[in-house]
């Protein structure tokens, strides 16, 4: 989102869509490593506090994926749990208030950004992480862990705000002294698998989604509602004046925008004519799934984009103009 260092964006720019080029010959690593390492459980007073991933990515952030891992825990009442911002990508660990409906995501409501909610859960009250990221600047401000103390026992469901139905977590609260049915490192070792299935799921979505691009139609990346493949598929097109360059968006969940020059503050919201861009700010506003944008190009030159919304984790191209 920083609006300067135009000249580092493009090198980083470059290093970016190389490394996306080369990631799609190998299997993308896994970034869940962390957790694996952390201890399983730890014990206080007869308690217990369990870790869920928020989010998981590839290397160099290309694919991410939508879930929270483990999806399902089953813990004591007393326990706690800890959730770690896994991604780039952001995410929250939302528990909606009792009859609450799960509405689209509101980048501008602070009782989606911030956190809510005390550190016990009284299962039926809104409680929310605030949005969670790993990443050195993701779009909002961002936290990296949250925590939650369960003393009511019952089935509780969460979401993440940001991508709704698509990524849901339960939490099974039995009374204190119940047999757990897994440690906490058969979650880690499931979690670890499942990771993988998501990324192998992104490469081929990646690798399908760029065999259908063609110069001139660039793909607002690719997802399936699991994995996101944040890049631009086909980053770089070479046209004449007077051409146009259509970008699509036919993923499930994400949305991504098309922005050129130096960002507004409200990146949400489209500016500048797509019909006649010779240079300086334009944005597409919001691309959501099912949607495209359609730019012509009345000048020669070469005009780096992003996605503003995830530039950071380096979804970038560019499009170079040449005379007629
Ligand atoms: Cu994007």
């Amino acid at each position: 989102m920083s609006t300067t260092h135009l000249t580092h964006r493009i090198r980083f720019m470059v290093a970016a869509v190389s490394a996306a080029a080369l990631s799609l010959f190998m299997l993308p690593a896994v970034s869940a490593q962390g957790t694996m390492t952390q201890t399983a459980t730890s014990t206080h007073r007869d308690t217990r506090t369990w870790h869920v991933q928020v989010g998981e990515e590839t290397a160099h952030q290309a694919i991410q994926g939508m879930a929270f891992l483990p999806g399902t825990v089953w813990i004591n009442a007393g326990d706690r749990i800890t959730w770690t911002a896994n991604a780039g990508e952001i995410h929250t660990v939302t528990f909606l208030a009792k009859g609450q409906p799960l509405k689209p995501f509101d980048p501008f409501d602070p009782k989606q950004l911030r956190p809510r909610g005390g550190s016990h859960y009284d299962g039926e009250s809104y409680y929310n992480s605030g949005i969670m990221s790993n990443a050195e600047a993701p779009l909002f401000p961002a936290w990296r862990t949250y925590t939650l103390t369960f003393d009511e026992t019952g089935t509780f469901t969460y979401w993440c705000l940001v991508h709704g139905t698509m990524m849901k977590g339960v939490v099974h609260v039995r009374p204190a002294g119940t047999d757990y049915p897994f440690s906490q490192e058969q979650y880690d070792r499931r979690s670890a698998r499942h990771a993988h299935r998501i990324f192998a799921d992104g490469l081929r979505l990646w690798v399908a989604t760029a065999l259908q691009a063609r110069n001139r139609t660039s793909y607002l990346g690719a997802d399936d509602g699991v994995a996101m493949v944040m890049r631009f598929i086909r980053p770089v097109a070479r046209i004449h004046v007077g051409q146009t360059v259509t970008w699509r968006n036919v993923g499930m969940a994400a949305p991504h925008t098309v922005t050129f020059g130096p960002e507004r503050a409200n990146i949400f919201a489209p500016y500048g004519d797509p019909s006649h861009f010779s240079g300086g700010q334009l944005n597409s506003g919001i691309v959501e799934p099912g949607g495209s944008f359609t730019v012509r190009f009345t000048k020669a030159g070469t005009y780096p984009y992003i996605c503003a919304l995830h530039d950071n984790l380096g979804m970038m191209g560019k499009v170079i103009v040449t005379g007629e």
